[in-house]
């Protein structure tokens, strides 16, 4: 069996707490959320926080807080996001690095991304990819179109490889503006990725979820499942937690004789010591 790397996305930027109670949006709910997808396989956590009022937020003392508080409780790779909202300033999403977490997000390009523009300019790209260097944090490369894959071949090559060693990448398909969730988009991606890239993991928004996921596990890559990315178990069947999706994959994983890894070799798989 060849071990399985599921990442949980619990929350995202793009839902309202009002549209979805079950979103977990407070630092307690989210606590609790990480340690529920620990138990049930999670080894990564993809994290965006909201304010008092749910909005979407990159307040560095929040940050700081919610990375610590999911050291303290659980033994998940903090991993925070940089892309923070569509509506978050570049100069905000370089600061994310300062809350000290294991890892962060770092999309390849600048997409559409329904009625608006997701920005990443290149020289954007470049600068979080330095700091990144810098202060150790390991970036998990989001690519939500193909020409990221070849931005991913230009940082490599012109920066070098990133903190640990280890270079990860996560499909993020099905974004209305970005690459399709279809079996044939991820093995072109697959197949286009540089020699450097020691990992990868896929996921679908919404109605492409499965199929990017039964894909992903047939050709050997990784997960990222959880509510920033889909609300739904199946049509008209709300997502009641995030659990529920973490069960779902390891479920799948199983049918395809793979099995959630290791704390210890999740951390190695991405070049990073507990
Ligand atoms: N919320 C999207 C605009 C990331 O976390 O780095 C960006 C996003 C990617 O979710
Ligand atoms: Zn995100």
């Amino acid at each position: 069996m060849s071990g399985l790397l599921v990442t949980v996305a619990p929350t995202g930027a793009e839902t309202a707490k009002e549209d979805c109670p079950q979103l977990p949006t407070t630092l307690e709910e989210l606590v609790a959320t990480a340690v529920e997808c620990e138990e049930a396989g999670a080894r990564m956590i993809h994290v965006h926080i909201r304010d008092d009022d749910h909005a979407p937020t990159l307040d560095l003392g929040r940050l700081t807080d919610t990375v610590d508080a999911l050291h303290e409780k659980t033994e998940l790779i903090v991993q925070l996001s940089t892309g923070g909202s569509v509506h978050d300033p570049l100069d905000k999403r370089l600061k994310v690095l300062d809350a000290g977490p294991d890892s962060c997000s770092l999309t390849m390009g600048t997409t559409n991304f329904g009625d608006d523009v997701f920005s990443n300019p290149w020289p954007f790209i470049a600068e979080l990819y330095q700091l990144t260097q810098e202060r150790g944090v390991v970036p998990e490369f989001e690519l939500f179109d193909l020409g990221h894959v070849a931005a991913l071949q230009r940082l490599l090559g012109k920066y070098g490889l990133p903190a640990g060693g280890k270079v990860h990448v996560d499909f993020v398909m099905g974004v209305p503006g970005g690459m399709p969730g279809t079996s044939a988009a991820l093995v072109a991606g697959v197949a286009a990725l540089p020699d450097e890239v020691t990992s990868w993991s896929a996921t679908g928004i919404g109605r492409s979820t499965l199929p990017v996921m039964l894909t992903s596990l047939a050709m050997g890559g990784h997960l990222r499942v959880g509510m920033e990315d889909v609300l739904t178990l199946a049509k008209g069947v709300p997502v009641d937690a995030n659990r529920q999706l973490v069960e779902r994959a390891v479920e799948a994983a199983a049918v395809a004789q793979r099995e959630p890894m290791s704390t210890d070799e999740a951390w190695a798989l991405l070049g990073l010591k507990r």
